[in-house]
């Protein structure tokens, strides 16, 4: 079934993962879904609504999309696999990738829905970049870590925006001083009149100087530096010149500012040696509607870029995602192998062995009460933060944060934070306060999950978007 004049269905062509994108879209549409996979193939790829005089044969051997598999599930909708050639795509250069790919085809008036699931990236487009520099393990080291090999525990300062510096700086130095290894900007707080990304960054330096005499450990502060990008450019320079790399971690809010200058920034964190920070704020715009584009995709080009740590959402917290979603964004962060999972519209694939796992970050509507479900959904190399969680603590922050390290060396320990509270009262009050997340609720999902894996596949490919998601939210 042609679309625009040209046939793109080769059921027959098997994608070669050093050379092909394979692409996995949920689809429907007022056309029948093989036309719509037509006319998806055409528009991200060479062709248009009807025929054209200029296509020759080397266009259309060398850089048209193939759709290469459709699971039909009604008349005008289902699962389509499209692999996209290496050479369609302009090196180093994620625009062009997004402006194909995930471009116009949202806008075609025949679609009713069109989600794109992942991207299983070919390894020739893999190796042009460089990945994190510091990645997980170098975190671990700035954090003195790497031999514990505990959870990282961190909090949000909050109120969102509003503190001044020094107030900011105060919050800060009682969460450090509770045995916190991270305090961060929130995703809205960057340079306002009110708390100037300057002062409050020379105020945070204090607070870690002081704390650490303390507490001996070497803490941590993500800094939002996220703005224009010739603002930013300033601000890492500026970091850079007060020799801040084993403080500061650089935060980004990646997907409002975009790959272009995202691209470019990491260049340049790199080159002065900072680890980065990145926060997600506005990817579920484009996730969770009928039209959408999978957190999964955006991941994987930011651990491609090189972000050290990564905002992936909890399975426990305030945020969307079901748990095994999120176990997914954690293999995605740190995995080398990604298994296909259809029923989370996930494909198989293995990074570049150059690519350095990236620390996952859990993070929102977290509290000390829900750290052992945390750790039995995502394991141990993780960065636990805690806004509310630690300043909503009825003994207020410092106990908030004691609480946290509290609850993560229990569970290093193996001992159930209800048991491990009876004999340390800051716990105590936050699990009185929030109650506690039985792990078990999070091992019977994992369970379901691998009991049921064939059964789920069979019902997504049934009921396409629709049967992934009665699978499990
Ligand atoms: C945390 C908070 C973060 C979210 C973002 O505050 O609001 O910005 O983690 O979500 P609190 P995600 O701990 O008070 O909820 O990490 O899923 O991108």
């Amino acid at each position: 079934m042609a679309y625009g004049g040209y046939s793109y269905f080769d059921p027959k062509y098997s994608p070669d993962s050093e050379h092909d994108f394979t692409v996995l879209f949920w689809a429907k549409g007022s056309m029948p879904i093989e036309k719509i996979a037509e006319a998806i193939a055409a528009e991200s790829s060479v062709g248009s609504w009807t025929k054209l005089r200029t296509m020759n044969d080397f266009v259309w051997n060398h850089y048209r999309a193939r759709v290469f598999k459709i699971s039909k599930v009604g008349k005008n909708s289902g699962l389509i696999w499209i692999a996209y050639p290496l050479e369609h795509f302009d090196v180093k250069n994620i625009i062009q990738f997004q402006a194909s790919v995930l471009g116009n085809i949202f806008g075609l008036k025949e679609l009713e829905e069109l989600y794109i699931f992942d991207v299983a990236f070919p390894r020739g487009y893999q190796h042009q970049f460089s990945g994190p520099l510091h990645g997980l393990e170098g975190i671990r080291k700035l954090a003195g870590t790497t031999k514990t090999r505990r959870p990282h525990v961190g909090t949000i300062v909050k109120p969102k925006v509003g503190l001044t510096p020094k107030e900011w700086a105060r919050v800060a130095y009682e969460a450090f001083a509770g045995g916190l290894d991270l305090v961060k900007d929130d995703e809205n707080l960057v340079d306002q009149d009110f708390c100037k990304w300057k002062n409050r960054l020379h105020e945070v330096m204090h607070s870690i100087e002081k704390a650490g005499d303390e507490t001996g450990q070497n803490h941590l502060y993500s800094s939002n530096i996220s703005d224009r990008y010739s603002r930013m450019l300033d601000r890492v320079d500026y970091l850079n010149s007060h020799g801040l790399q084993k403080h500061v971690i650089v935060m980004l809010d990646t997907y409002v500012l975009g790959m272009s200058a995202l691209q470019d920034i990491l260049e340049k964190t790199k080159k002065y040696k900072f680890a980065t920070h990145g926060h997600r704020a506005g990817f579920a715009g484009p996730n969770r509607a009928d039209f959408g584009i999978s957190f999964q995709i955006y991941e994987k080009f930011y651990r491609l870029l090189g972000i050290d740590q990564l905002h992936i959402g909890t399975g426990v917290g305030k945020m969307e995602g079901s748990p095994v979603m999120i176990k997914r964004l954690h293999e995605i962060a740190n995995a080398h192998e990604l298994e296909e999972k259809i029923y989370l519209g996930a494909l198989e694939m293995e990074y570049h062995k150059t690519i350095k796992p990236t620390l996952a970050i859990a993070s929102g509507g977290l509290d000390a009460g829900k750290i052992d479900a945390l750790v039995a959904l995502q394991g141990k190399d993780v960065n636990i933060q805690a806004g509310a969680g630690v300043h909503g603590h009825p003994g207020g922050t410092r106990k908030g944060a004691i609480s946290l390290r509290q609850a993560v060396d229990a569970v290093m320990k193996g001992i159930p934070s209800p048991q491990y509270a009876k004999t340390h009262p800051e716990l105590k009050q936050a699990l009185n306060q929030w109650s506690y997340f039985q792990p078990s609720k999070i091992e019977k999902i994992l369970e379901y999950e691998k009991k049921n894996a064939k059964a789920l596949r069979t019902l997504a490919l049934k009921k396409g978007r629709k049967g992934m998601k009665l699978a499990f939210e």
